[in-house]
């Protein structure tokens, strides 16, 4: 027992008297008890110690096949009224979810070993941090969120004797898919996970805690949980300026959270810094008046497939120690692992292990068949922040980093502009609102469905969307020097499919314009939709295959294509339903006017 906390104790032994583990662990922090943890898990198969040369303490992990992704049909915000969860959320009654739950739970630790993980989301004893307590009955739990959150004994002290933490119970149970439920009680702060092992559902920390219910205590507490990256330009001087950006799922946060600047901007003496690739907690500074940020991960939980030297090479160093894959491909030559995307070389068969376990063979590889793949489509790496290298300096910073600008994104083969920025904060809000992505020939279904995502939260607020926006419009109000609000479109086509702007590296020149705008440097043209650049001010040097027309045809507006956008969007607000704020109405009121004068 690592606390006297009454509270903390007595909700362990309630926990255990259900679930029956046959002991309780507490987890230090300490690099014996976790070596000792990664010992036990190989020797039982649940991990595999990768080859120490070449990735040192690297693991591999393979998850139940019908395990393996997020499962938002069966994620739960259970409140005591069905409307503060709201349409976009399921729902279900605290008191019903728990009966139903306590069953699931009950005896299902007999035999396994129970651990107590005290973790904390923030730098612990920042005015960011929030604490957490995670039971679970899953070694490879505990060794993921040993990466991605801060775990020890010094969570427990700055706990001290208060009943404010996060309580999260997790139990891996029979990983049955027709009872696996992750549930969230924001009235309550619990978070309750069973019948999977996969990490989205089961790491507490990440989108349960940081997005879910943090979303819900910032809106109590004056503050934003955000699903953003948060990443610093570092001009020619030295002076650095931040930006936090939402993308949907598959849009490359990560690649653009660790961006490499094109060499004409290297030349210069440009540099990014990643301060975090998924979410951001931000809060007012009262001592000027600007939003600031943190990052409340310790780590990334990254997609592999698609990772390389090229795509993101910051990333593919981060991953090369101290590192879990789950659902990669084993290569038993020499004990490393592969996915696709990563290079030209493949294990070939015999020496190949694909994410179920069975052998791979790459020659037998079809793009189109997902069921050939040797690393599954949402394979990942939980890496070490700290191995990143382009972490920012102020990764652990106390205060967190002041943000200049906030960028929202999708994946819009026509509608959206290369970049926009909005005319004001309630305007932005509303540009955020509308956020959607088309979907891709990469995903099963059918392609070009446009998705409304909002601030890319639809999955994880914690609450109910319209009240949500009616925070954000609120924390508008409050902030003195509030970031100033774009959209970026990475994804736009030309006729025949292709896409017209290099993307990855080159984004910086996108960024370098938005960061322009926040200080007053440069001109925009006024718009229907917002404010778009004039083409020649966004810097084209050392590009090859785009001029300034090419720039021309990605900031214009094709009217069409947002005429009919404006249908969908009302139905989307129609779904979320009684609590969209007026003023959101009223923007779209006005944005279909401009669009039809
Ligand atoms: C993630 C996601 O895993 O957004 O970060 O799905
Ligand atoms: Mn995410």
């Amino acid at each position: 027992m690592m606390t006297n906390n009454k509270f903390v104790l007595n909700w362990i032994d309630e926990m255990a008297a259900m679930t029956k583990p046959d002991k309780i662990v507490w987890i230090d922090g300490s690099d014996a008890q976790a070596e000792a943890l990664r010992a036990e898990a190989c020797s039982t198969g649940e991990m595999f110690k990768l080859n120490e040369e070449l990735l040192p303490n690297c693991y591999l992990h393979r998850t139940a096949v019908n395990d393996v992704a997020r499962v938002e049909g069966r994620t739960y915000i259970c409140t005591e009224k069905q409307e503060d969860a709201g349409n976009i959320n399921n729902w279900m009654a605290p008191a019903e979810m728990k009966e139903k739950l306590f069953k699931l739970y009950r005896g299902s630790m007999k035999g396994r070993t129970m651990y107590v993980i005290p973790y904390s989301m923030g730098v612990v004893g920042s005015d960011f941090a929030k604490y957490g307590i995670e039971l679970t009955d899953s070694i490879y739990v505990v060794l993921n969120m040993l990466i991605m959150t801060r775990v020890g004994t010094n969570v427990l002290e700055a706990l001290g004797d208060s009943p404010d933490y996060i309580k999260g119970l997790h139990a891996r149970a029979d990983i049955d898919e027709e009872n696996r439920y992750i549930t969230h009680f924001p009235e309550t702060n619990e978070i309750m996970s069973v019948n999977s092992g996969y990490g989205g559902n089961v790491l507490l920390g990440k989108k349960c805690f940081a997005l879910r219910i943090a979303s819900f205590l910032g809106r109590k507490e004056g503050w934003m949980a955000e699903h953003m990256l948060i990443l610093g330009v570092e001009y020619p001087n030295g002076d650095i300026k931040y930006i936090c950006a939402a993308f949907p799922s598959a849009c490359g946060k990560t690649n653009l959270a660790m961006l490499i600047p094109p060499a004409i901007y290297r030349e210069k003496g440009y540099k990014v810094w990643c301060v975090g690739d998924d979410i951001a907690w931000l809060r007012i500074n009262p001592e000027d008046g600007k939003l600031y940020a943190v990052n409340p991960e310790n780590g990334f939980f990254g997609v592999a497939p698609g990772t390389n030297e090229k795509s993101n090479p910051n990333a593919l160093h981060t991953c090369m120690r101290d590192t879990i894959f789950t659902n990669v491909v084993h290569n038993t030559k020499d004990n490393t692992v592969w996915w696709e995307g990563l290079d030209n070389n493949p294990p070939q068969p015999g020496y190949a292990i694909d994410w179920k376990g069975n052998p791979w063979d790459c020659t037998k590889y079809d793009k189109k068949d997902k069921s050939t793949c040797g690393a599954h489509p949402n394979s990942r790496f939980t890496a070490l922040a700290k191995n990143c290298p382009c972490i920012s300096s102020e990764f652990n910073s106390l205060k967190g980093v002041p943000i200049s600008a906030i960028v929202f994104g999708g994946r819009r083969a026509k509608t959206a502009p290369l970049v926009y920025q909005s005319t004001s904060w309630q305007n932005g809000t509303f540009v955020g609102s509308i956020m959607a992505s088309e979907t891709t020939a990469a995903a099963a279904g059918a392609v070009g469905v446009v998705r409304r995502d909002p601030m890319a939260m639809r999955p994880f607020v914690g609450y109910n969307m319209g009240d949500y926006w009616a925070h954000w419009l609120e924390m508008g109000k409050r902030i003195p020097n509030a970031p100033k609000i774009f959209h970026v479109n990475w994804f736009r086509t030309d006729d025949e499919g292709h896409f017209i702007w290099p993307g990855f590296g080159d984004n910086l020149r996108v960024l370098d314009w938005i960061l322009a705008r926040c200080e007053d440097k440069v001109e925009a043209d006024l718009t229907a939709i917002g404010y778009v650049p004039k083409a020649e001010d966004i810097n084209i040097e050392g590009l090859e295959d785009v001029t300034l027309d090419t720039i021309k045809e990605l900031v214009s507006i094709d009217k069409a294509s947002w005429i009919d956008d404006i249908a969908n969007i009302k139905e989307f607000y129609a779904l979320v339903g009684d609590r969209v704020p007026a003023e959101l109405y009223d923007e779209l009121s006005a944005l279909e006017a401009r669009l039809k004068a």
